[in-house]
């Protein structure tokens, strides 16, 4: 019987034998292990580590707070599979269970690569899919509407501003879905370790593999043929080919061997045909490979180039460190990838150049820097002067920040409403908007900033309350979508010129959204 079908009979028959008052609500204490073997195991896994619901482990639950945790187990989730337990267990079972969820597993639980292997799942038979898109849209100016409300994804035809299809995903999709092939195929992670190969033009998922247990993120070659992904539990970066079958298992320690990290996130660096990857635990940058076509790495390899030993290991698919003094862990490349700018949670900011390996600049940044959130721009100063200048968010205080990346040098910091999560642009637009997200108060309203006056020119405000974040701009830079990101929500769409609002499209909160051809492009206003 299906791990689905087994929980609802599990739960239909405990609500069947259910007794009226529980022995915890009388007086004992109740047995957590049991009533989660009995209750929770069927979907979540005997070991807590996820099955057809997602894991249940200190790590994966960081995001929930205790008490919605146990709203969960009391009322269910909607537009799940998660059924309510409050006619089942009494008050003091459900938060011993809620408690419960949040304690380590001991031993730390393993996802060992015969795991990798065995959790792989062909959908179809590539050989049976269309070699053209199966619908009339421009498949270059699609977007994905990753849906956290009940877990879907949406495909919108970019001239239309329609949805064309809707499909649903694993649980709780994070990071950016990376586009593969000319955008046929696209690649998603989910926090609880799942990666999902889907062909877009044939609306269909392909495969999907199990790569870990705690996920960051997942990144593509272009050509589709190498998928990396960052995982924290265990601490690996683990390496699939194309079709999600696994090539290795990277495991994430310092350079001598001692100190483990987790992985942050990686990411693809296409100019270098490289994976850089991030560590949360090592102050090390690391640069995977996926050619042939580079030199072999001595072995010891670090910043300076000392070469010991004389024993070389090949630099395809290993990786190249390059050794820091402190740990970063946010990211943000030049768009030639040759530099990156890296954050620590302190907000400690470096310039590392990835072919000298070394550090090149400090950066004069403050609270909580989201790098990661970063875009760039031509810029021109009082001089007439055109410069490259780069832009982010600060999770911790209500600026933006604009640095230029010649000097690297902060030129303005631009106050905002609030702390703010995503700031986005394109290449044919003079704004940027940013959101405020990260304030109770300000969250409701976008902002939006003139790239070359660097004032905030205009605001965007759903009701209070309400949250309003992550712009992404159709192909031609024409309109500007924004996720109303509530459980009943949409993606408003704004004339990007005007700024009036064009359309709303209703959504199960809409988190990020993703177009084609400025992810495959690699518009300077967007993420990669
Ligand atoms: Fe994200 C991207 C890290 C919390 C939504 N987030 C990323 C990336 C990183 C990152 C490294 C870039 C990887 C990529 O796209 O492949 N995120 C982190 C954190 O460390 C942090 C602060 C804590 C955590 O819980 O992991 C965090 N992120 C969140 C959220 O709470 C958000 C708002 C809601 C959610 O669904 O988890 C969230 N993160 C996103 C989104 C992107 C993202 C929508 C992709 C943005 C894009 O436009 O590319």
């Amino acid at each position: 019987m299906r791990p689905a079908m087994r929980s609802l009979f599990g739960a239909m028959a405990a609500l069947l034998l259910a007794p009226l008052v529980s022995a915890a609500d009388a007086g004992t204490a109740p047995d957590v292990a049991k009533l989660y073997q009995a209750h929770c195991a069927a979907c979540h896994a005997p070991d807590r580590l996820g099955a057809m619901g997602p894991a249940l482990l200190p790590d994966n639950l960081a995001r929930l707070r205790k008490a919605e945790a146990a709203a969960v187990i009391a009322g269910g989730r909607a537009a799940t599979q998660m059924p309510p337990f409050d006619k089942v267990l009494g008050k003091a079972e459900i938060a011993a269970l809620a408690d419960w969820i949040y304690t380590p597993v001991t031993p730390e639980p393993r996802w060992t690569d015969a795991d990798i292997r065995t959790s792989r799942i062909q959908h179809v038979d590539p050989a049976t899919l269309s070699a053209r898109p199966v619908f009339d849209a421009d498949p270059l100016n699609l977007f994905l509407v990753v849906e956290a409300g009940d877990h879907h994804v949406s495909v919108l035809d970019g001239d239309h501003l329609e949805p064309i299809h809707r499909f649903p995903s694993r649980f709780a999709l994070h990071g950016g879905p990376k586009f593969a092939e000319g955008g046929r195929y696209v690649f998603f992670g989910s926090r609880d370790g799942w990666i999902t190969k889907y062909d877009l033009w044939n609306l269909k998922v392909v495969a999907e593999v199990r790569a870990g247990i705690n996920t960051r993120n997942v990144a593509v070659s272009p050509d589709g043929k190498h998928v990396a992904v960052a995982n924290y539990l265990p601490h690996s970066l683990v390496l699939l080919d194309g079709e999600l079958n696994l090539i290795k298992v990277i495991e994430a320690t310092d350079r001598d061997g001692k100190r483990s990290s987790r992985v942050s996130a990686v990411y693809d660096a296409t100019p270098r045909q490289s994976f850089i990857v991030a560590l949360k635990d090592v102050a090390e940058v690391w640069e995977v490979s996926y050619t042939k076509a580079v030199e072999d790495i001595p072995v010891g390899f670090i910043h300076d180039f000392k070469q010991r030993e004389g024993a070389f290991i090949p630099a395809y698919l290993n990786p190249r460190r390059t050794v820091l003094a402190e740990v970063l862990d946010d990211f943000f490349f030049t768009q030639d990838y040759a530099e990156l700018m890296g954050a620590s949670r302190e907000g400690v900011g470096q310039v590392v150049n990835l072919d000298a390996r070394k550090k090149v600049a400090n950066l004069p940044l403050e609270g909580m820097p989201h790098l990661g959130s970063g875009i760039t721009w031509k810029w021109r100063d009082a001089t007439g002067t055109e410069r490259t200048v780069m832009a982010s968010t600060n999770l911790k205080s209500g600026e933006v920040t604009v640095i230029d990346m010649q000097r690297w040098e902060v030129i303005r910091r631009i106050p905002t409403r609030g702390p703010g999560f995503f700031l986005r642009s394109h290449e044919t637009s003079r704004y940027a908007f940013v959101d405020s997200m990260m304030s109770r108060e300000a969250k409701h309203i976008l902002q939006v900033i003139d790239k070359q006056t660097l004032e905030v020119v205009r605001e965007i405000a759903a009701a209070p309350g309400q949250t309003l974040a992550h712009i992404e701009f159709t192909r031609d830079g024409r309109y500007a979508l924004a996720s109303l990101w509530e459980q009943d929500g949409a993606i408003v769409v704004l004339d990007a010129h005007t700024l009036e609002e064009v359309k709303r499209l209703p959504m199960k909160k809409p988190v990020g959204k993703y177009n084609v051809w400025n992810k495959i492009s690699r518009d300077e206003g967007t993420s990669h």
